[in-house]
């Protein structure tokens, strides 16, 4: 059956919904269109918070979280804490394409994409390596490995004892968007095929070896060709807990709108976590979409939407909670 595709994604990242759209505008599959959605953003490394040089954990380094799922098949790849290749979104499709499993993670993910054809490099930047730089004094730093590349680095001084792991406390500051910017997309494509995906580099200076919510099924995104899809974006930590993607999927499988589904899952959350930040975004396989956010400091949430009606992506701004 032939339908009319349809691609959501969170944020105002547009050029990703562009770069989606004329995939399925050519009759490519949503995967594909998700793909390539989210390596966009990926090289374009959008605010800082999707693919390389943003980011840095504990110890400086950016690691990468991605997520994605065939609605078709209920097939799953996703790695998380990749270190040391730049392109998560398509070793998550190789993990869900050439593997029996759904989830692969950290040395012995990138091991697997290496294996695959993919390129080993540093994830780091000058940038990346500043805003640890910066955390790191003011957490009462030490010299350390950087003392290489920036000189100053010798300035910075004392046992290095992180304050409460204070990326929890800066994690949580109102307003604070710029940490929690996961590209996330739900596409439908002309033969009716729902997918979903999302990429990130996850939390600023969180403990290594932490995966948030982006590379979770359920919780990152899920989609189901029966009912539709969805995909979160925020404070991963405590999002996954809940699995908000599958409980928007499974609430619009009971009858409710996307924007219903999508406010019962921000609000189950903040239930029990009132100061979270996150949103919902959700996909009906009717082309029916919606959003619900809790917490951005006042701010509303943009997502972007494109379908056969509009002739241009269109980004639309949500109030929150
Ligand atoms: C995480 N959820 O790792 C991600 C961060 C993010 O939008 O930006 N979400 O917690």
């Amino acid at each position: 059956q032939l339908t009319h595709p349809v691609v959501i994604n969170t944020w105002a990242f547009v050029n990703s919904s562009i770069g989606a759209w004329n995939v399925l505008e050519k009759g490519g599959s949503s995967l594909d269109a998700i793909e390539i959605g989210a390596s966009i953003c990926e090289s374009q490394q959008c605010d800082g918070t999707v693919g390389y040089g943003g980011s840095p954990d504990e110890n400086g380094e950016t690691t990468l979280d991605a997520l994605l799922m065939n609605g078709k098949t209920m097939k799953v790849g996703a790695v998380g804490s990749l270190r040391r290749v730049k392109n998560a979104i398509s070793v998550a499709r190789h993990v869900l394409q050439y593997t029996k499993h759904s989830i692969l993670v950290g040395d012995l993910a990138t091991k697997f994409a290496v294996q695959m054809g993919f390129k080993e490099e540093s994830l780091n930047t000058q940038q990346s390596k500043h805003l640890w730089m910066k955390w790191h004094n003011e957490n009462n730093c030490q010299p350390n490995f950087w003392m290489d590349v920036i000189p100053d680095a010798k300035q910075f001084c004392g046992p290095y004892q992180p304050k409460e792991r204070s990326h929890q406390k800066t994690h949580m500051l109102k307003g604070d968007r710029y940490n929690h910017d996961t590209i996330g997309l739900v596409a439908i494509d002309r033969n009716g095929d729902i997918a979903a995906g999302a990429s990130t580099n996850g939390a600023k200076y969180k403990i290594p070896g932490r995966i948030g919510d982006s590379p979770i099924p359920g919780a990152g995104a899920y989609a189901d060709n029966d009912v539709g899809g969805a995909v979160a974006t925020g404070d991963g930590d405590v999002m996954l807990r809940f699995v908000p993607s599958f409980l928007a999927v499974e609430e619009m499988r009971r009858g409710a709108t996307p924007t219903e589904a999508a406010t019962i899952a921000v609000k189950r959350i903040a239930k029990f976590y009132p100061n979270y930040m996150g949103a919902v975004v959700a996909l009906r396989m009717d082309g029916e979409y919606g959003a619900a956010c809790h917490g951005l400091g006042g701010m509303p949430f943009p997502f972007v939407v494109r379908d056969s009606t509009m002739d241009k992506s269109k980004i639309v701004l949500v109030e929150c909670s």
